[in-house]
């Protein structure tokens, strides 16, 4: 069964989903590894990997590092073409529809298709939407583009809809790693009533509380990196996963 397949089944089991973030370049690769597995065993649906600049060279090492120690889907979820990992399960095939610069609408895809077939990954089309957080994101400043305005649900909206007119899979509602503020309640409630995709919620949620609310006014997906970073986070793990799945 498909990665796609087999996270819609869950969502008939689960209110909403949890997925990991872990990004290359903030961690070595063995504890990237042993973060995944705990991420497993607290109930974690998938693990995303990627990073918005990626300094560290050691991409397809951790890839196939964490991939060793899960069962879980390990999905990409590249900042360009130079993150498509051979053993990784699928990518998020995002197309940054927020933005107006072509190298992250369709350059960075051109570039990345050909090793997606290659390494026989299954792409997963998805509209990513950057919406304003109070400052500048990495997102925001690698892109060089304009996010959305966070009190513009209607735009939020009309980009939504076209992704879902372009067929593509999934819309990815980012506020950007480690963001002061994540993306309104507001902003997704009106997009999830808009169109018929499954939404995406990232960037900031940094309580179960918050990450259940998201889920509440109708994000299927929560995705959080940053605030596992430190210490032992094995019990807010758990506590994410089982927020995001009774919401
Ligand atoms: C960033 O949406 C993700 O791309 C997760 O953000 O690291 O702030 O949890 P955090």
């Amino acid at each position: 069964m498909g990665v796609f397949q087999r996270l819609t089944e869950e969502l008939n089991k689960k209110r909403g989903l949890f997925f990991l973030l872990l990004d290359p370049d903030r961690k070595p690769v063995a504890e990237l590894a042993k973060q995944a597995e705990v991420a497993q065993k607290a109930g974690a649906d998938a693990v995303l990997v990627g990073s918005s600049m990626l300094v560290n060279s050691q991409f397809d090492e951790a890839v196939a590092a964490i991939k060793q120690r899960i069962s879980i889907p390990l999905v990409l979820f590249p900042g360009n073409s130079n993150q498509i990992a051979p053993k990784a399960d699928a990518v998020l095939f995002l197309s940054l529809l927020s933005g107006r610069n072509p190298d992250f609408l369709i350059g960075e895809q051109v570039k990345g298709a050909p090793l997606v077939k290659k390494y026989g990954l299954e792409p997963i089309s998805t509209g990513y939407l950057l919406i304003e957080s109070g400052k500048t994101t990495s997102v925001e400043y690698v892109s060089d583009t304009r996010p959305i305005p966070r009190d513009k649900p209607d735009i939020a909206c009309s980009h939504a809809l076209a992704a879902e007119y372009f067929g593509m899979k999934l819309v990815y509602l980012e506020a950007g790693s480690g963001s002061a503020t994540s993306v309104p309640d507001e902003l997704i409630s009106a997009v999830a009533s808009y169109i018929t995709l499954p939404l995406i919620a990232g960037g900031g949620i940094r309580t179960p509380e918050e990450a259940a609310r998201k889920v509440r006014v109708g994000a299927k997906i929560v995705v959080a990196g940053n605030q596992f970073e430190k210490g032992n986070p094995g019990r807010l793990l758990t506590e994410f996963a089982s927020a995001c799945h009774q919401g």
